[in-house]
């Protein structure tokens, strides 16, 4: 554990953080080019960005004792996120990923097998630090990185559950970490079981078989969440709550890097939501966080405040 705490969050995170290494725009790190360095890690690019809308977020995860892991230590620091729950590992390392681009689009390529992250333990969770939170956030990369990570991911779900704290759940379907069959039983257990909040790409309903249209999730479910998110990229995002549906337009932004957008649109989703935003401004939000911080290159360099978010919205009415 880094440092204990008393101080309540609003929100807690949970999975695994990535050092992310780029090369410049439009080119591959196969490329003879110089490369540079961020951070990335979708749930602790959701802590982030909170953080940065002016939540109180808390990261759940391991990290190791190596420079990329006391440079993670100092970002959420810097950044007000509670690390309190961060466990530090002596024997494995951060894990890391490197991104190329090509004809607009970014491909990652993953050095994560047996990271720090993949042996994070329960025993070193304070539950009366959890109990105390009014959301918590993981995905379907931190259930696939390993059997330990599911295990805990499932713990934090049940004691979730017991305790009435809503469960965001963003499917994040990586091929690369499962094969299709389990990751489609283990997420649709998830999301029939625990989910509140529920995000999803269209891409992913694709790939998982489910129906094609956001409007179908219904029957692709046997449970819907009370809302669900379809984030569909520059079609924006379709949103459905407690038996309301709506689209949402996307908002206009010079888009230099879309890493990290989904994760942005997460925590404008959970953050409207901590705000009880009604249906259509909540996804007003999303989009505007997501669109925002496409701006920048990598998941973190461009995630907004409140006040830009808001700046982006009343400019677009
Ligand atoms: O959503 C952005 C993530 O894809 C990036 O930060 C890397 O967490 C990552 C992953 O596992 O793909």
């Amino acid at each position: 554990m880094v440092r204990p705490t008393e101080t309540p969050v609003e929100v807690i995170s949970f999975g695994e953080p990535l050092i992310g290494i780029y090369p410049p725009v439009d080119r591959s790190v196969s490329d003879d080019v110089p490369l540079s360095k961020t951070w990335g890690g979708d749930t602790s690019n959701v802590a982030l960005a909170l953080s940065k809308l002016g939540h109180t977020a808390a990261y759940i995860t391991r990290i190791g004792s190596d420079e990329f892991g006391k440079s993670f230590q100092r970002l959420w620091q810097e950044a007000g996120v509670d690390i309190s729950q961060v466990q530090i590992d002596d024997e494995h390392t951060t894990g890391l990923y490197f991104a190329s681009f090509r004809n607009g689009k970014h491909h990652l390529t993953y050095y994560r097998k047996n990271s720090a992250a993949s042996f994070i333990s329960s025993k070193y969770i304070d539950w009366e630090f959890v109990r105390m939170a009014k959301v918590i956030h993981l995905s379907g990369i931190s259930q696939g990185i390993s059997q330990k990570a599911l295990e805990v991911s499932f713990e934090l779900m049940e004691f979730a559950k017991k305790h009435n704290i809503l469960i965001s759940y963003d499917v994040n379907y990586r091929p690369a970490l499962w094969k299709k069959d389990v990751a489609r039983a283990i997420i649709s257990h998830t999301i029939n079981e625990y989910a509140n909040i529920l995000e999803i790409t269209d891409d992913e309903m694709r790939l998982l078989g489910w129906e094609k249209e956001p409007g179908d999730l219904k029957s692709s479910l046997s449970r819907v969440p009370s809302i669900c998110a379809v984030k569909m990229g520059e079609k924006g995002c379709y949103l459905m709550r407690n038996g309301e549906e709506a689209r949402i337009k996307p908002f206009q932004v010079e888009v230099k890097d879309t890493v990290g957008a989904g994760d942005a649109f997460d925590a404008g989703l959970i953050a409207g939501i901590l705000k009880e935003l009604p249906l259509i401004k909540l996804g007003e939000f999303a989009n505007a966080v997501a669109s925002l911080t496409c701006r920048g290159t990598g998941p973190l360099s461009m995630q907004p405040t409140s006040e830009e978010v808001q700046r982006l919205i009343d400019s677009a009415h």
